[in-house]
């Protein structure tokens, strides 16, 4: 099952990068806030990073990238059966205005494939892709503070 949410993934995000290739692109319709990834031991494969995020319109979290994962995916978690569960989120809304929270046990940003470790107190920089209901892109850098905890605030 590896391959086709890849494949779904990929393309989505290759469409949100041609799309901000004609369009113009837009910044600051997405506002970040408390952005921290969780630090790895070594040869840990995947890590997730949490943060807050308040759109000033409308938009769909299409796409996240970063320098340092192979595979970047939009999870949600859940719990079924006393057993935590998750899987890549076919579509994060945020509404105008509106936070939302990508937390842990919750919706979060899936780093696999980890090119290396990520130690506490490191960024992590992170792109995030957001379409519009007009099909125009915006994007968003990230530097997520690396720690074993949520930063306290
Ligand atoms: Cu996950």
């Amino acid at each position: 099952m590896g391959l086709p949410v890849a494949d779904r993934v990929l393309s989505r995000c290759l469409a949100a990068l041609l799309a901000a290739g004609t369009a113009s692109t837009v910044h600051a319709q997405v506002t970040v806030d408390g952005a921290w990834a969780r630090a790895t031991v070594p040869n840990q494969s995947a890590t997730g990073a949490f943060m807050r995020l308040t759109a000033q319109k409308d938009v769909v979290l299409t796409c996240a990238n970063s320098p340092v994962a192979g595979i970047v995916e939009v999870h949600e978690m859940w719990m079924d059966q006393g057993i935590m569960r998750m899987r890549p989120a076919d579509r994060v809304p945020l509404k105008a205005g509106q936070t939302i929270e990508l937390k842990s046990g919750g919706l979060h940003v899936m780093m696999m494939d980890l090119k290396k470790q990520i130690k506490a107190g490191e960024r992590v920089p992170l792109t995030l892709s957001f379409t519009a209901a007009d099909g125009s892109v915006s994007k968003i850098e990230v530097n997520a503070t690396a720690g074993f905890t949520p930063p306290t605030r």
